[in-house]
């Protein structure tokens, strides 16, 4: 870590904007970290319990809350998280969803702001086709993922170890997958494994 630079503070974290294109998102400057993933995977849980903030991210128990690229600024002004909308959401219509995909395609492809991807899967539904298109996508795009078995409360401990095992085991190949880290938003566990992540990118390549 970089010693003239403070260090992040999660719990500082500001809503700054909702972008609906990539046109509208903030100037791509510093350092941001997405957090992707299924519809209903707990993308906006997962940001408020790291921030410490319940009421930061909207949440909701009906998939397809989240419809904007959402940002978060933090104590250091270059270092943003942004809250993407969940993939595979069906009851959209497909109009809406290829919509949506394409600003969202559009937004991983062409930020240069963006340093890492924190790819947040319900531990009892991991490794769909899309969480593993998603991988694949950020290995061909040289862009480092890690991912967030969230739910793990909803799992036996050993059960949820066990999946843990399986995931690293199963994307052993993946040179740019960083950790795979056991979470839940609803125990709070996982949270400092989630932010030592995120503070590897967001500050390690910080000036
Ligand atoms: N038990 C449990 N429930 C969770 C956890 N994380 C999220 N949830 C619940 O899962 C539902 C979806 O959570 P969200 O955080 O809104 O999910 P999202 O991925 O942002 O969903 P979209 O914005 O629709 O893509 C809500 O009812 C949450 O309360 C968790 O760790 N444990
Ligand atoms: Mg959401």
């Amino acid at each position: 870590m970089n010693e003239k630079q403070p260090k992040v503070s999660y719990n500082s974290a500001r809503f700054m904007k909702s972008a609906p294109t990539l046109a509208q998102c903030p100037e791509d400057i510093g350092y941001e970290v997405a957090f992707a993933g299924r519809s209903n995977a707990g993308k906006s849980s997962a940001i408020n319990t790291i921030t410490i903030n319940s009421k930061l991210a909207r949440t909701s128990k009906t998939p397809g809350r989240t419809q904007l690229i959402n940002f978060f600024t933090l104590n250091i002004p270059s270092c943003r998280l942004v809250d993407l909308p969940g993939y595979g959401y069906a009851r959209v219509s497909k109009e809406v969803q290829q919509e949506w995909q394409k600003h969202m395609d559009e937004y991983l492809h062409a930020r240069k702001s963006l340093k890492g991807l924190m790819l947040v899967m319900d531990i009892r539904k991991a490794l769909s086709d899309f969480d593993m298109m998603m991988l694949e996508w950020a290995e061909a795009s040289q862009l480092p993922i890690s991912i967030l078995l969230t739910k793990a409360d909803k799992l036996r401990s050993g059960a949820a170890k066990n999946m843990l095992a399986k995931v690293k085991t199963d994307l052993k190949e993946f040179e740019y997958l960083s950790s795979v880290v056991l979470f839940s938003s609803l125990k709070k566990s996982g949270v400092d494994n989630a932010r030592a992540q995120l503070d590897k990118w967001l500050m390690e390549e910080g000036e």
